[in-house]
C-alpha cells in the first residue's frame, strides 16, 4: 500500500478548495463515517443476527417491503448525522417526509442531506453487496430556522458533496466535494478508512452495460435497438459488449466506474418516470459521474439541470463513461 492517509487527513490536506468549510466538511464526513461503520457491522453479521434480516413487515412510502436492516441503517445514519451542528435537514427514502432536525444546534447547520441509507436491500438476504448514497446542499432557508422543503428540492448543480459507501468484498466510501472522485478502504482489524483510489475516473472507453433485461418488453423501441446492438458480434468494434447487473445501482456503476461501463434504468410503458429516485439516488450519482469525466442522462435531459418538485420523485437514469452514453444517445436521436 503507497501512502497511508486516512479520509479525514485527506480532507485537510485538500481544505480551503471545498464549497463547504473544513470543520463542517469534517464534521459531516464523520457522521458518514461513524454510521457506515456501525452499518457495515450489522451488514457482516446479518445471516448470523434473525432479527435483523427479512422484512420488516412495512412499506416505505415508495410502496417497497422495508428490509429491516433498511430501517436500522436509517436510523443509524438520521441519529449520527444529527449529531453534529452542521446538518439542519435530512431527507430519506425510508422517510415519508424530510425530518428537520429540533435543536438550535442543528438548526444552525448550513446544510441539508438527502439519503438512500440501503439500497439494493432486496440483496440482504441473498449476501449480495449493496449500498449507502447520500449527497449535501448548502440550505436555502436562514440558518437558526428549521429546515424547509425548498432546501431539499435543489437541482443536482447545486450540490456541495455526494458519495456512496459499497459494502462489498471491502467496504468503501467513494466520494467528491467537487475536487474530483476519491475511494476510502476501511480496514476493519483499526477501524479506519484510507485513501486508497485518488482521482478515480471512468475510463475513455467501455464495454459494460448493466440493466435489466426483464424489462425488455416494456422498453421503448429506441433501447431495445441499443440493446440489440449491444449483443451483435462485431469485433470491428469490440462487440458484443458485456452484460453485468448486481441489482444494486452502487455496485453496478463502481465496477463500470473502475472498468468502464453504462447503467441504464430507462422508462418503461409500466413505470413511465423509471423506477429510481433523483433526489437521493439519481442526483448524487450524477454528480459522481460528472466529477469522474462521466455523463448521467434521462435519456433527453442531464440529470442534475432538472428541478425538482417532489421529494420521492422518479426519473429514468442512463450513467457511465462518456463515450457509451453517447452512443446511446446516437439511438436516441436517430
Ligand atoms: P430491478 C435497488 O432496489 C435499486 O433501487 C437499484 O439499486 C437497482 O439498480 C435497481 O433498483 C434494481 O431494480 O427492477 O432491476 O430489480
Amino acid at each position: 500500500m503507497g501512502k497511508l492517509i486516512t479520509l479525514g487527513e485527506h480532507i485537510v490536506q485538500n481544505q480551503g478548495k471545498f464549497p463547504m468549510a473544513t470543520g463542517e466538511l469534517t464534521a459531516l464526513l464523520s457522521g458518514i463515517k461513524l454510521a457506515g461503520k456501525v452499518v457495515n457491522s450489522e451488514i457482516n453479521k446479518a445471516g448470523l443476527v434473525d432479527d435483523i434480516i427479512g422484512q420488516q413487515g412495512n412499506t416505505n412510502i415508495q410502496g417497497e417491503e422495508q428490509q429491516k436492516l433498511d430501517v436500522y441503517a436509517n436510523r443509524i445514519f438520521k441519529e449520527a448525522l444529527g449529531a453534529r451542528a452542521v446538518i439542519c435537514g435530512l431527507a430519506s427514502e425510508e422517510e415519508d417526509d424530510f425530518v428537520a432536525y429540533e435543536s438550535s444546534v442543528c438548526q444552525n447547520g448550513n446544510y441539508v442531506i438527502l439519503i438512500d441509507p440501503l439500497d439494493g436491500s432486496s440483496n440482504i438476504d441473498v449476501n449480495v453487496s449493496i449500498g449507502t448514497i447520500f449527497c449535501v446542499y448548502q440550505r436555502k432557508s436562514p440558518q437558526g430556522s428549521p429546515a424547509v422543503l425548498e432546501d431539499f428540492l435543489q437541482k443536482g448543480r447545486e450540490i456541495v458533496a455526494a458519495g456512496y459507501i459499497v459494502y462489498g468484498s471491502s467496504t468503501m466510501i467513494v466520494m467528491s466535494t467537487g475536487q474530483g472522485v476519491h475511494g476510502y478502504t476501511f480496514d476493519p482489524s483499526i477501524g479506519v478508512f484510507f485513501l486508497s483510489h485518488e482521482n478515480l475516473r471512468f475510463p475513455e472507453q467501455g464495454k459494460i452495460y448493466s440493466v435489466n433485461e426483464g424489462n425488455f418488453p416494456f422498453f421503448d423501441e429506441k433501447i431495445k435497438q441499443y440493446l440489440r446492438y449491444c449483443k451483435e458480434h462485431d469485433p470491428a468494434s469490440n462487440r458484443p459488449y458485456t452484460g453485468r447487473y448486481i441489482g444494486s445501482l452502487v455496485s453496478d456503476f463502481h465496477r463500470n466506474l473502475i472498468k468502464g461501463g453504462i447503467y441504464l434504468y430507462p422508462s418503461t410503458s409500466l413505470k413511465p418516470d423509471g423506477k429510481l429516485r433523483l433526489l437521493y439516488e439519481c442526483n448524487p450519482m450524477a454528480y459522481l459521474a460528472e466529477q469522474a469525466g462521466g455523463v448521467a442522462i434521462t435519456g433527453n435531459e442531464h440529470i442534475l439541470d432538472i428541478q425538482p418538485t417532489e421529494l420521492h420523485q422518479r426519473c429514468p437514469l442512463i450513467i457511465g463513461s462518456k463515450s457509451m452514453v453517447t452512443e446511446l444517445q446516437g439511438f436516441l436521436e436517430a
